[in-house]
């Protein structure tokens, strides 16, 4: 008896536990969702985008805020996928700030300045293609 009774306590600690996994995506989905950037893979008016091909073509990696990125490395191209780090052959500012692209992560390396506005091929920049890793935003 005192056995069954320990197997249902740790089956209810195991539902409790599922119980408690469960919360944790809508508890997060209770925040302030606009703080989270989404991606959709367009570069819509008002985002600073990456493109993996030349002249703004082929997968696009869009950012929907002024946010800096230290690191490429953890990336993909959303719908699409394929890794963003060292894939970058343009990009577009569509956002009212200044962006400065960079060759390596956290800023280093060869840099360029991208007005707002402007669209880039990074293979005629300092940067070079298939080479950005990091931006810094509203520079
Ligand atoms: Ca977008
Ligand atoms: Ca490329
Ligand atoms: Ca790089």
């Amino acid at each position: 008896m005192r056995y069954a009774n320990s197997r249902l306590v740790s089956g209810l600690f195991a539902a409790a536990a599922a119980a408690a996994v469960g919360l944790a995506p809508s508890t997060a989905s209770a925040g302030p969702v606009s703080l989270t950037p989404i991606s959709n893979g367009i570069c819509d008016s008002g985002e600073f985008c990456l493109y993996r091909d030349s002249n703004r073509t082929g997968p696009v990696k869009d950012y929907n805020q002024a946010v800096d990125d230290v690191t490429y490395t953890n990336n993909s191209f959303p719908i699409v996928g394929g890794r963003v780090n060292d894939e970058v052959s343009s990009v577009w500012n569509r956002t009212t700030c200044t962006y400065r692209v960079f060759e390596h992560s956290d800023f280093n390396g060869s840099g360029t300045q991208v007005a707002a506005g402007a669209a880039v091929n990074l293979s005629s920049t300092p940067v070079g293609g298939d080479e950005a890793s990091s931006h810094n935003a509203c520079v």
